[in-house]
């Protein structure tokens, strides 16, 4: 099967970490593409930059349905777009909060959620109501490191990361750490270690979760709300974003 893991920031260089992330979890017959799109923010940590990363981010997408992907793992930790990209693909979708947010309720009793900036913090919690994971949410922490911030050598990223996991664990009950941001999937093997608790990383848990609905053929349903979207025209900069109508053939089969 063919997967496309979206990162939806322009930083080329996390994109490829991403990659590498999810190819080491991968199935051997699984091809993971890891691309960033060729618009938007170089890192996404406000709801501006979220809102200004998705016509990017659905460019690839439409990308990925004339190249035939058979799934898509949306990278970053706001899942942007996720609903939009539903829409718009064939195959499934997930979002790496989402996919963390669900595993993680599935090892412990309560999962903390380890952010970058304090700023994303009510993000994180509004999806996890929106996802239904607010009752196995016991905190959203930040450690105030910005995304950029992550692979700078002398950040000393991981060693504060794992210091406010080790506070999450002390402080919120909770027995499951969730990180929350795509830059942080490599720290994701060393801190599960050092913590002795299941540390849960979206990007892997994304691509494995997207791996199964693929396998399962349970793509996302096209009966109501997640249904193409109506074609119409878009003006100015969005007027290459205009769908065409579907051929009566390709309508029947969605
Ligand atoms: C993220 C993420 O995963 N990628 C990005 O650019 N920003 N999330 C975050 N909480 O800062």
């Amino acid at each position: 099967m063919r997967i496309k893991i979206i990162n939806p920031n322009t930083t080329w260089s996390m994109t490829e970490k991403i990659g590498a992330c999810a190819r080491s979890v991968a199935r051997s017959g699984t091809e993971i593409v890891a691309v960033s799109p060729s618009m938007g923010p170089a890192s996404i940590e406000s709801h501006y930059d979220e809102a200004l990363a998705v016509p990017g981010l659905l460019q690839e997408i439409a990308a990925g349905e004339r190249d035939g992907f058979d799934g898509y793992v949306i990278a970053c930790f706001g899942d942007p777009g996720l609903k939009a990209a539903r829409e718009l693909a064939r195959g499934p979708v997930v979002g790496i909060a989402e996919a963390a947010m669900h595993l993680a309720s599935l090892v412990g009793s309560s999962f903390s959620v380890v952010t970058t900036l304090g700023r994303t913090v009510g993000q994180a919690w509004h999806l996890a109501e929106a996802y239904g994971m607010k009752r196995f949410c016991a905190n959203v922490r930040a450690c105030e490191i910005p995304v950029l911030e992550l692979e700078a050598p002398g950040s000393r990223a991981r060693d504060r990361i794992i210091d406010e996991c080790r506070r999450a664990l002390d402080e919120d009950g909770s027995d499951v750490i969730v990180l929350g941001c795509a830059g942080m999937a490599d720290f994701c093997e060393h801190i599960g270690q050092v913590l002795g608790v299941p540390v849960v990383d979206g990007v892997a848990a994304g691509t494995q979760l997207i791996e199964s609905l693929v396998s399962l053929r349970l793509a996302t349903s096209k009966r109501g709300e997640l249904a193409r979207p109506l074609p119409k025209p878009m003006t100015g900069l969005l007027q290459d974003f205009a769908l065409a109508p579907q051929p009566p053939s390709l309508k029947r089969a969605a």
